[in-house]
């Protein structure tokens, strides 16, 4: 019976192979799952995002983030950061699936991923309008980043959020996406490769059943087009990280928050 394979995400009895959402009420009950941990984990809501939009930083308070200096500003971006992926973490912990997977595989997957999904929720904190994003409480442009001394990477990751607020996707689908991006079996370091696919396809399955719903299928393949690029940004994270933590290992090593650590270094 369909009742015998249903997934109740919090229980944390759920059969592995039941994953496979046999039926249309299995993959139901899993979109709503992941829509309601990503409601829940998501900070802001777009009506709250959407009120501040024009709460911009003064040119003073601009200045006094561009001077800053490089790990003090490093600092207190890693922390934000650290805040932000906390809210990921939480999110995982509600993807049914993911807490049946080893803490290996979990650790696996959060280090990897949970900087993409931080850079898929940056789309509902972005104003495409005047190119800022939602930081320290008011709207910033790259500007207020210049202090950090990677212009490159700001300017990828702008250019990225505004990519992604041109797909104009809906709370539901940035939801199915972030859970995709996050339970990828091609992460490396995985112990149980064939379990976390099982979890993958479940995932693709909710993802593809909304954008069915929503008569939108040909968004798939510019979702897939994002998670390349997702990549490399993560990938110039960690270059830029690697840079910053030889020339500043003090800072790097005893003032960057523990989570940043062990999720990036
Ligand atoms: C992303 C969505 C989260 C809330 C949030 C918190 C911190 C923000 C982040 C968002 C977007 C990216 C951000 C970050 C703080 C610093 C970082 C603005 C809005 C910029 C890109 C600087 C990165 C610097 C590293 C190289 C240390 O729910």
């Amino acid at each position: 019976s369909h009742d015998m394979m249903g997934i109740h995400p919090y229980s944390g009895l759920e059969d592995p192979y039941s994953l496979y959402p046999h039926s249309l009420r299995n993959i139901d009950e899993l979109c709503a799952s992941i829509v309601r941990s990503h409601r829940e984990t998501s900070q802001y809501r777009v009506e709250e995002l959407q009120a501040l939009r024009w709460k911009l930083f003064s040119r003073e308070e601009i200045q006094a983030y561009q001077s800053k200096s490089v790990d003090e500003m490093w600092q207190h971006c890693a922390i934000r950061l650290t805040d932000a992926v906390q809210f990921v973490v939480e999110f995982a912990k509600h993807i049914p699936g993911f807490r049946m997977l080893s803490q290996n595989d979990q650790i696996a997957l959060l280090k990897t991923g949970s900087m993409e999904v931080v850079l898929v929720r940056m789309s509902r904190f972005f104003n495409t309008e005047n190119n800022t994003v939602f930081f320290d409480g008011k709207f910033a442009g790259t500007e207020v980043f210049k202090s950090l001394a990677c212009g490159d990477l700001i300017a990828a990751v702008f250019d990225f959020a505004h990519g992604m607020c041109a797909l104009k996707l809906t709370e539901q689908q940035i939801a199915l996406f972030s859970a995709l991006v996050l339970i990828n079996a091609d992460r490396p370091c995985l112990e149980d490769r064939s379990k976390v696919q099982r979890v993958q396809r479940s995932v693709e399955s909710g993802l593809t059943h909304i954008l069915h719903r929503d008569n939108q299928e040909s968004l798939i393949h510019k979702l897939y087009q994002r998670m390349g690029v997702l990549r490399s940004l993560c990938s110039l994270h960690m270059e830029k990280l690697h840079w910053f933590s030889q020339r500043y290992p003090l800072t790097a090593h005893s003032l960057f928050p523990p989570l940043y650590k062990e999720l990036f270094a």
